[in-house]
This record gives C-alpha cells, sequence and structure tokens, in this order.
C-alpha cells in the first residue's frame, strides 16, 4: 500500500554531487528483534581477508553475499548464497519503496563498537554507471559518514543510522562520495546491515 504520509517521511539529504533518499524509519511487516535474530543466528557469515594495497586483512566485521550473481571486490571473489524467503521478502519491501530493482544483497554484521566498514565507494565495474544501492539497517544505530573525494572544503557528512532505517544513494553519490562506518568508543549492540545491489553481467 502507497499512503501520503510515507512519501513525508523520505528526507532527500542534499548533499553536492549526490542523490541521498533517507527513511528514517520503514515498515517491514515484521518486528524487528525477531528479524535482527533471525538474520544474526541463520545468516552463513563470514570474515573475508582483503588485500588492499598488496596487503591482507582480516574485515573487522562479518558478511554474506546473497544473490544471482558473484561480485568481487578488494581482491575477494564472492559466489553467492541463495535467496532465503526472508531475504526475498526483504528485497520486495525495499523494492516497493525505492522503486528500483535489485539482484543482490551484501550483508554486514557488526557484531559490538569495535566492527567497522573502511571508507569506500561502491563503484566496481560490475555496478554500473551511477548505481542505485538500498542500505537498510537494523540493530543497534551507528554512525554512517560521508567524505567527498575531492571537495576538501566540505566537512565530513554524519549520518546516524538508526535501525528500520533505509538509505539510497543513487545518481552521481559513488562517483564523488566515499562512505564508511567507524567503531565507536562507547559500547554498541549488534547491528546488521543490508546493501541491495544490482549486478550488471
Ligand atoms: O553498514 C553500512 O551502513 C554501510 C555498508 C556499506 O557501505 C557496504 O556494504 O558497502
Ligand atoms: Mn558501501
Amino acid at each position: 500500500m502507497h499512503d501520503l504520509l510515507s512519501d513525508f517521511e523520505i528526507e532527500q539529504l542534499s548533499l553536492p554531487d549526490a542523490d541521498l533518499l533517507f527513511w528514517r524509519q520503514v515498515d517491514l511487516g515484521r518486528a524487528h528483534d525477531s528479524l535482527l535474530q533471525e538474520l544474526i543466528v541463520s545468516t552463513d557469515w563470514r570474515q573475508e581477508e582483503i588485500t588492499v594495497y598488496g596487503k591482507s586483512y582480516l574485515q573487522p566485521r562479518l558478511s554474506a553475499w546473497h544473490g544471482d550473481l558473484s561480485y568481487s571486490y578488494s581482491g575477494i571473489r564472492l559466489e553467492p548464497l541463495p535467496w532465503t524467503p526472508t531475504l526475498l521478502d526483504l528485497k520486495a519491501h525495499v523494492e516497493a519503496l525505492t522503486g528500483h530493482e535489485f539482484n543482490s544483497v551484501l550483508l554486514n554484521y557488526y557484531r559490538d563498537q569495535n566492527d567497522s566498514m573502511g571508507m569506500h565507494s561502491d563503484d566496481e565495474r560490475e555496478l554500473g554507471p551511477k548505481p542505485a544501492i538500498a542500505s537498510l539497517s537494523l540493530g543497534d544505530e551507528r554512525t554512517f559518514l560521508l567524505k567527498h573525494k575531492t571537495r576538501k572544503d566540505l566537512q565530513t557528512v554524519k549520518l546516524t543510522l538508526p535501525p528500520d532505517s533505509l538509505l539510497l544513494m543513487q545518481g552521481d553519490t559513488q562517483q564523488y562520495w566515499r562512505h564508511g562506518i567507524n567503531k565507536e568508543r562507547r559500547p554498541c549492540g549488534p547491528r546488521v546491515n543490508l546493501t541491495f545491489r544490482t549486478i550488471r553481467t
């Protein structure tokens, strides 16, 4: 169902060279905590070893790649796990809200305040030009950082991502901005983030 209220709950974040839409609270048709627990318990989480500038690191978080096609980044190749009923249901909700279709999802599990994601752009060739990436957050809120790649006059933007929020990055966003999640000093509970993407062949 599409009602007027949900339109007012979308915020357009006005940043130069970016196209960002933010839903502070979406209705996924499920109780938040049981969904979070289900994803934590039943996902086949891995801690990937990535290679950056010739050095190997274990990623400071767990992840899982589901969908129709494999995905390569930072020297690793992820073979897809199959869609589950829960992930297909979440994909349908996210597609209805954003008006985009997706064929893959990367799940990230930040176990506590020490888990993080370095600053990066989702600009791999197989995502195509101007990719739409829909990022759904469950669990403890964390701060999402956005930094322009070349405009030194622009400060780092901080966006709090609460549980059940949805951030759509599209248009030029990946070309001009990096984003990431820092460790936190305060204790944090678990957070699961799902980034829905379309891999092009
Ligand atoms: O956890 C987040 O909010 C960011 C995830 C992200 O940037 C990614 O998976 O590429
Ligand atoms: Mn990203």
